[in-house]
Formats: structure tokens, sequence, C-alpha cells
């Protein structure tokens, strides 16, 4: 069954991304949510209805969670685990300020969950065309060749991403501390802007590690199912299993996950 609902993700990826790759070049409405850096445009709409039309229509008694129309707060409702049965996590346009300014960052992201459980997952970038795709105990391939972690066994030799919301950057923050702590001790650092690509690079090697706060399900659970089955790890910062309903996320190769949490570490 998760095969053949890979394939299916992949397939309806790979239409809103020509979708959203389509609509770059041309005018599209743009509007804030919360802030200047909080925004949605008619591309993550029109996705993100495509998106949920196939399912809909291929795999009714399935439930679906996505980012424009399930909103910011607790987004499983009161029950904060996902409900029983399988369902989808969507986020139609993963990266939406690197998709309107141009950058060739971002990305069309579906998690598929079983009872609770991340099972399969699906980020496709339509500007690359790299299409990452995992199933649980299946391995981990971007076009269908198999990715791996990196082997990075130190901090010294690890590169490292983060993301961050406008809002928690203020001098003496968490994030700034860290940040600090980064790039004193690793070999560098980049902010990369789609948290789920992110995950994939980490997966296929470009990337030694990633953490990231104040994310929502669909921001990880297509990423979280790639990464594992690559040999990566995947912990909140106190270094237990990240589950759905955690919002900061701890991710690494495995090598250097001990040293990476001790800097993410809040002070
Ligand atoms: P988005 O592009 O789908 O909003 C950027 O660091 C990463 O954080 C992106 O994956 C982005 O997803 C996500 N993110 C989650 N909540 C956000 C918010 N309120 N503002 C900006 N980025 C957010
Ligand atoms: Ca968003
Ligand atoms: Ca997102
Ligand atoms: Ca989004």
């Amino acid at each position: 069954m998760e095969e053949l609902l890979v394939q299916s993700a992949a397939l309806y990826a790979r239409e809103a991304g020509e979708l959203v790759a389509g609509l770059m070049n041309k005018p599209y409405g743009i509007q804030q949510k919360v802030n200047r850096s909080d925004l949605v445009t008619e591309a993550d709409v029109s996705s993100e209805k495509l998106l949920r039309g196939r399912i809909g229509r291929d795999y009714p008694d399935h439930w679906i969670l996505s980012e424009e129309s399930d909103g910011a707060n607790d987004p499983f409702g009161v029950c904060e685990e996902p409900p029983a049965g399988y369902g989808w996590i969507i986020d139609p346009i993963d990266g939406t300020i690197n998709f309107i300014h141009g950058t060739s960052h971002f990305a069309i992201s579906i998690g598929i969950v079983k009872d609770g459980v991340p099972v399969a997952g699906v980020v496709y970038n339509p500007l690359t065309d790299e299409m990452f795709t995992a199933r649980l105990n299946g391995g981990a391939y971007v076009n269908g060749e198999r990715i791996q972690v990196g082997s990075e066994a130190a901090l010294g030799d690890a590169l490292l991403a983060t993301g961050f919301q406008a809002s928690e950057w203020r001098p003496g923050s968490g994030v700034v501390e860290q940040i600090g702590r980064v790039v004193g001790t690793s070999r560098s650092m980049r902010i990369m802007g789609a948290a789920s690509l992110d995950l994939c690079m980490v997966a296929s090697g470009k990337l030694t590690g990633f953490w990231h706060g104040g994310l929502y399900p669909w921001d990880a659970a297509a990423g979280i199912v790639i990464l594992s089955e690559a040999g990566g790890v995947v912990t909140t910062d106190e270094g237990r299993p990240y589950r759905l309903s955690d919002t900061t996320l701890v991710a690494s190769n495995r090598l250097i996950h001990d040293g990476l949490l001790g800097i993410v570490a809040s002070v």
C-alpha cells in the first residue's frame, strides 16, 4: 500500500510543482498572514487546491491536513496527535519566501501518516526537478537513485543549517546565541529557507545537520521519513524522538547528533 501511496504522492507533487513553477513569472496576489515574512500567494492556494482535489478523488477515506486550509493553531485539533487511519500532511509550497523572490529552493511537501506514524514522504523541487521519495523500511531516493547521509563525524567538519521566523531574531535571543555557537564550532552554516528541502539535503549528504524551531507538521512530515530512511536521525532539542506534535526539530547524519544537540540546547 505505501509504495502505491508514494507513487500517487509523487504524481500529484509533480503536477502541483509544474503549476507553481508556471505561475512564478506571472503576476499573482500575495497576502500577509501574521507579519511581513509570513506570506501566502495565489500559487500556495492553487497548489493546495490541486493536491486536496487529487487525494480526495483517489483516496476519499483518507484525512488531509494542509497549511493554508488548516491554519496555524493546534493543527490536529483537540487531540494534538494525528487521527487514526491514513492521512496526508501537505505543504503546498514550502519556502514561500524563496518562491516569491525567485530562488530555486522551494518544494511541494507531502507526508503520509498511518495511525499516527509517518510512513512515507515525497518532497519535490520543481525548479531543480528533484523528486525525493521514501517509505518506511524502503530506503530514500532522489529521482529513483538511493541517497544516504554524509559521513562527517566531527562538528568541525559539519555544514549545518537552520531557519527561523523573523520575530525570533532579537539581539541575545536563543537563535542568535545558537548561530554564534554554530559558526564558532562547525565548518560553516547556511539558512536555506525551506525546512522540507533542508531535511532532504541532510538526507543526501549535502548538509550534515539542521535544526529549526516553530515548525508545523506540514514542514516536517515528509522530510523526516526521507531523512530517517537515508540513515539520519530526527529528535527534539531535548534529544527525544521527534513527533509531529513537536515544534522544535534537530536533524543530522547521526554521527554529529550529540554535538549538534549540545550547540542547540537553550542557554
Ligand atoms: P513556509 O515557507 O511553508 O511558510 C523557513 O525557515 C521555514 O520555516 C520554511 O519551511 C517555512 O515554511 C517555515 N515556517 C513555518 N512557519 C513559518 C512562519 N510563521 N514564517 C515563516 N516561515 C515559517
Ligand atoms: Ca507559510
Ligand atoms: Ca512550510
Ligand atoms: Ca507553505
